[in-house]
């Protein structure tokens, strides 16, 4: 072991959440407070002396200072290679796919995903494993464990690496290599997808694209991607350019926050079909004509079509979705004869029925598709899933989305969010509500009858592990749902999300506008948990 063993003070606030560690700046800049994480996270794996391991982010303020960091600490913790993204950026999906490829023993992933970035913006850490997934809740809480408890950490003193230049250089007995980000994870989307194909349809030139890259880590990859390998015009990707800020926006691909691409799409003369992703790259929106896809509803989509596309030719063994995700999936799962399971929120309960070959697909409401072709969710993958089809079916966005309706029925669905309200009063929300599921059973509420009323519990099929506290659930009897849970990424406050579905079938039914469709579990939600009187808010700061 080299370098030098610094005392450190344990923080008591860093338990991983729904995805990593996420902090603002300020508080990821104090003295020892990334070390203290980074050195616990060494100190629970077994077997990282020698080992590979992936470190890049998604470029945002504070990406190039922890980088250096982390270098300093692997090289002085024994690692035996780093593969670094040049400039210090990888995006999520890509992390998961080079440390596949390479068979790496984990990695670290530096970003707070759709937080927005800058000195008094998000900053965070997440480690994945061999498999490229999140690492799973046994390893986190050991993590957090360890935090609690850390005396000291190990860092050399030697100078800052060049981020920029690819090549290998060393740091005591430590190599880092310096990697082209996008080549491995450009060539596996090669893999995957018809390219042929698709530079067929673009090329035809009637065929109009964008890309909104929300100034976050997607920008590099859709340039060589979209334009370079299939001959999209330059312009097609908006916002390519990473900032540390992202341009002062919060790079969370939704009909809000994407609001460049959202004007053009549903403009005059606009576009066949719009995209966009978030800050690492990991989430995909998707728009066609002045034509929104849920993201339940794409899940589904891509599911039923599946066949259509190489990489998925032999059929899907099965699918899974988060539990707050809309049944749309659980539709098509019944008519491919294919299982269908439900997860908590978190890509990380995925792994385990990704890594046993339960399911192909996977996929949440909060805009994240993925696939057994890495181990995350995967916004560009998304977004040539899409085009694939488009490519293949040669209809637009809209006749196939409506064209599955028409096929599976229609489950209405949007999620409204309380961004960074007071955290005591949501918590006490949750807490009514938990208190009360016993008597709500059979219990009307507006017009319906609740049917059953739990707290979501998951019990992972494969090593058996339990994760309790997932989310209120209401189902009603006409197989309508309302969801309510805490977010488990924000930084400030709490962010309470209620998550609203409801089936239909009828032909005639099928174009109503979601919100009008499901305004009677709106007021039910409110009148079941008081969502007034507990955020002092009068309506959600995001509808999608
Ligand atoms: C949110 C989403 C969840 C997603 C998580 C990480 O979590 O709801 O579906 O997996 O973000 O996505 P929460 O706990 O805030 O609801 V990302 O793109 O921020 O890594
Ligand atoms: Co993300």
């Amino acid at each position: 072991m080299t370098g030098n063993e610094i005392a450190t003070k344990p923080f008591d606030d860093q338990r991983p959440g729904t995805s990593g560690l996420r902090k603002k700046v300020h508080v990821f800049r104090q003295p020892h407070y990334l070390e203290n994480f980074v050195q616990s996270v060494f100190d629970v794996l077994d077997g990282h002396e020698g080992a590979t391991l992936v470190v890049g982010g998604d470029g945002r303020y504070f990406n190039r200072e922890a980088i250096q960091t982390i270098v300093r600490m692997a090289a002085a913790n024994g690692i035996g290679r780093l593969l670094v993204g040049r400039g210090g950026l990888m995006s999520t999906p890509a992390v998961s796919c080079v440390i596949r490829k390479h068979k790496a023993f984990g990695g670290l992933i530096l970003s707070a995903s759709h937080n927005p970035g800058g000195p008094e913006g998000d900053f965070g850490v997440k480690y994945n494993t061999a498999n490229g997934g999140p690492a799973p809740e046994t390893i986190t809480e050991a993590i957090y464990q360890r935090s609690r408890r850390i005396t000291q950490y190990r860092i050399t003193d030697t100078p800052d690496i060049d981020l920029d230049t690819e090549g290998t250089v060393h740091v005591d007995n430590l190599e880092v290599r310096i990697i082209d980000p996008v080549s491995d994870y450009a060539e596996l989307m090669e893999h995957l997808f018809d390219f042929e194909r698709i530079r067929t349809l673009i090329e035809i030139g009637s065929f109009n694209m964008r890309f909104d890259a929300l100034h976050a880590i997607t920008g590099p990859y859709a340039h060589e991607i979209l334009e370079h390998r299939l001959g999209a015009l330059p312009g097609t990707v908006l916002n390519g350019t990473p900032l540390e800020d992202f341009g002062g926006g919060h790079p969370d691909p939704n009909l809000v926050y994407a609001h460049d691409l959202v004007e053009q799409m549903f403009g005059s003369r606009a576009p066949d079909f719009g995209a966009a992703s978030d800050g690492d790259g990991d989430r995909n929106m998707i728009l066609g004509r002045r034509f929104f896809v849920t993201p339940s509803d794409s899940l589904a989509v891509l599911a039923a079509n599946a066949h259509l596309v190489p990489g998925y030719r032999m059929g899907l063994t099965g699918i899974a979705r988060s539990m707050p995700t809309s049944q749309a999936a659980d539709r098509v799962a019944e008519q491919l004869g294919i299982d269908c399971y439900e997860t908590p929120t978190g890509w990380k309960f995925f792994g385990n029925l990704l890594d046993a070959h339960k399911v192909t697909l996977c996929g949440e409401e909060s805009f994240g598709t993925g696939s057994d072709h890495v181990r995350e969710k995967d916004g560009l993958w998304a977004v040539l899933f899409w085009l694939n089809l488009l490519a293949v079916r040669k209809e637009s966005v809209e006749q196939i989305v409506r064209a599955h309706w028409r096929r599976f029925g229609r489950n209405y669905y949007s999620r409204h969010d309380y961004e960074q309200v007071a955290a005591d009063p949501a918590g006490q929300l949750i807490q009514t509500l938990r208190d009360r599921l016993p008597e709500l059973q059979g219990r009307r509420i507006g017009e319906r009858e609740v049917a059953f009323a739990d707290d979501f519990s998951y019990t992972d099929p494969i090593d058996g592990s339990v994760a309790e506290q997932q989310g209120i659930r209401v189902g009603f009897k006409d197989g309508s749902r309302i969801v309510f849970r805490l977010s488990g990424t924000g930084t400030e406050g709490a962010t309470l999300r209620v998550y609203l579905e409801r089936y239909e079938r009828d032909p005639e039914q099928l174009d109503l506008d979601a919100q009008s469709a499901l305004a009677g579990l709106i007021s039910a939600a409110e009148e079941l948990a008081r969502i007034r009187h507990y955020t002092g808010r009068d309506r959600p700061t995001v509808i999608t």
